[in-house]
Formats: C-alpha cells, structure tokens, sequence
C-alpha cells in the first residue's frame, strides 16, 4: 500500500471496505489501550464508561470580572496545577460560531469527493504545512534494529491563521461556501480568548496579567480540524498518539463522539466528557517552561471507535520560531532556581517533528533536573 506517497487517506481507506487495519497503523502493544490503563480501568467498559469521578474541571466565566478578586483564578490555578486542561463555559465566543466552524469542517470531510479533497492537499515532505493531510504525528518503534513508523487513524486541514501574514484564505475549502469565513472568524474570536486565558492563568500564579503572553510574543496561531473515521479494529489503533503540545495554549472543540483522553497524575488516562457549548483549554509544552513547572503541559491522545466518525478543531497558539523561550525571571529565585533550559522555539519544533512526540520526552530533553 502506497503510504510513502502520502496520497492515502484513512477516510479513503475506510470507505474501500478494509476490515482489517494496515499493519502501518497498528501501534506496539504498549501504546494499545488496555495496556496503558491502571489496573482497577484496564477493561474495555473504562472506554464507554469513563470514571466521572475524575472530570477535567469546568470553569464559567458568567459574569467574571476581571477587577475584582474572585473565585475563578483560584478554580484555573487548581486546574492547571491538578490537570493541565479544563473546559470553558460562558467564554465570550458565539456558540453558533462553534457550531458553524463544526458544520463546515464535516461538510468538507463528508460531502466533498475525495479527487476535490485532494486538491488541497499539504506538502508532506514538510512538517506542519498547511492543507489536508493525514500524518502530522509520526511515533517511532524500533522492531528488530528497524524504526518503523505508526501512523495515526486521522485525517485533518490545517490552517494557519496568525498572524494575518500567514492567514491566506484562499487555500482553504470554497466548499462550503462559508468555510473560508467562518474559520477567519473563528480565528479571531480564539485568538481573543487565548488572550484572556493566558492573562487568568498568569494572574492565578500571582503573576502579572500579561505575563505569560509576552513571553510568547506575538502569537503564531493554526487551526486543525481533526477527522477520525470509524476503525474496524480500535483495540489495535490510537486517532493520534499521546502528545502534549508544542505551543503555549491549546483551545479545542469536538463533536458529540468523544474519544479525548488526558493523562492524569502521569498514570491515569480519563475520558473527556465532549460538551458542545463549552471549550477545551490544554495547557502546552512552552507554558509549562515559562511557568518554571508550576504548571505541567497536558498530555492526550485520541482513540478510535468502530461506530462513527469523530471531529475535533484545536487551535494552536505558539511563539514565533525566533522567539527563545525560558522560565520567566519571575518564577525564578534560589528555593525555586530554573527547571528548563531556555530554547529557541523553532529548534523545539524542528526536534519535536523529527523525533515525534511519544508524550513528553522533548519537554523532557530541556529539564535540567534530569
Ligand atoms: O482530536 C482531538 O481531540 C485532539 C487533537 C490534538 O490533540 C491535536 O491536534 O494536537
Ligand atoms: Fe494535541
């Protein structure tokens, strides 16, 4: 099977009736879900029953006023020390806008023929281009001395939309006719929440509120629209491998499917609960260095499901390659001396695409206490 060429897609794939999955895409025993379980949810029940016990938190922002002392950065700074992630309701953007950039998003995937889908296609022989691809993360598993690599069961559009130099609409869908539109508009109103989030996060470490976001700089913002298709053996496949990301904040809505999974105190992988008015924030990989470590990245992955098809849009925003990242002066002193050392964002990447992910070890390379 052509898989080099990178012209398959696992949609494609799946609508050609396959009811065994390539070996390409079937992950080292350890990745499977049972495996990486703790003992008491190692079944396959923890899949469709997630231990509610143990939610991300969900924080409302009714009313919150950012002049006044009050419980909300209490509750953020609780969930980014505890989980790294929480949902957002009563957020500021239209509701109906998430449920528009959803719409357009599986228009595209369901309606458009493939040969059109195609046209958009991104550059694959690059990393983290724009267009439709399927193949953004790559794990590594060495088999005999081999590196072969596991490809995800997911399919995706990339947009870069930040800043507006690199936003170029016009190799984004025309179908729907309003796609163009509403990703824009998306962009923007995530951009203005990314903002606010980042100044309640600074401030829920006693920081100040803009904190955070100049140490990011100006923010370099890519939308992902996620398309999972149904897979005929989920047991043996991931939607996309255990990651946390690269960035500084991730903003990010589903369907009504589920299939996200945060790792918990380092052992515990637990559902996320899709709720469709709210958003999800994970806090990446670049936050948790500005932060000293107060606060951790996120780790997740997504699994798969023989039923139906998922989607997912996050929103990435990340400092500008140049930019060199370090602990903030602020979180720094002699009981609390640096964690991480500084790097400049666009060596991050580059090690991140070439190495791949698996979880952490990236963040893990820069940790002067390992
Ligand atoms: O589809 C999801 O829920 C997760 C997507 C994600 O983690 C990513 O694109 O980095
Ligand atoms: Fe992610």
């Amino acid at each position: 099977m052509e898989v080099a060429g990178e012209r398959i897609r696992v949609q494609a794939l799946v609508q050609s009736g396959l009811s065994q999955v390539p070996t390409q895409y079937v992950q080292p025993p350890q990745n499977r879900l049972v495996h990486n379980c703790p003992p008491t949810t190692a079944t396959s029940d923890s899949r469709s029953f997630p231990d509610t016990d143990a939610d991300v938190p969900v924080i409302d922002l009714l009313g919150f006023d950012p002049d006044q002392v009050c419980p909300v950065r209490e509750s953020i700074g609780r969930a980014c020390r505890e989980w790294g992630a929480f949902h957002v309701k009563n957020h500021g953007v239209p509701v109906t806008l998430l449920d528009d950039i959803r719409r357009v998003g599986l228009t595209f995937f369901n309606d458009c023929p493939m040969p059109e889908k195609l046209r958009y296609a991104c550059d694959s022989s690059s990393a983290a281009t724009e267009g439709y691809g399927s193949r953004m993360l790559v794990s590594s598993e060495q088999q005999q001395n081999v590196t072969v690599q596991v490809l995800d069961w997911r399919d995706y559009f990339d947009h870069h939309t930040l800043p507006l130099s690199r936003r170029n609409p016009s190799g984004w869908p025309h179908f729907p006719s309003d796609y163009r539109e509403v990703v824009s508009k998306y962009s923007d109103e995530m951009k203005v929440l990314a903002q606010k989030l980042l100044a309640l996060i600074s401030e829920s470490l006693g920081l100040s509120s803009s904190s955070i976001e100049e140490a990011v700089g100006d923010f370099y913002q890519n939308i992902t629209i996620s398309y999972y298709p149904p897979c005929p053996q989920p047991e043996l496949t991931l939607g996309l491998q255990a990651h946390s990301d690269m960035g500084a904040i991730t903003l990010l809505i589903e369907d009504d499917v589920g299939g996200l999974e945060v790792l918990k105190d380092g052992d515990k992988w637990v559902n996320v609960q899709p709720l469709s008015d709210a958003i999800l924030v994970l806090l990446a990989d670049q936050t948790e260095i500005i932060t000293n470590g107060k606060y951790r990245s996120c780790e997740h992955r997504a699994i798969t499901n023989s039923n139906r098809a998922r989607l997912s849009v996050a929103t990435f925003h990340d400092p500008a390659k140049t930019v060199k990242i370090s602990p903030t002066s602020e979180m720094v002193n002699e009981s609390s001396p640096a964690k991480y050392r500084g790097v400049v964002y666009g060596d991050y990447v580059s090690s991140w695409y070439t190495k791949g992910p698996e979880g952490k070890r990236n963040l893990d390379a820069l940790n002067l206490d390992s």
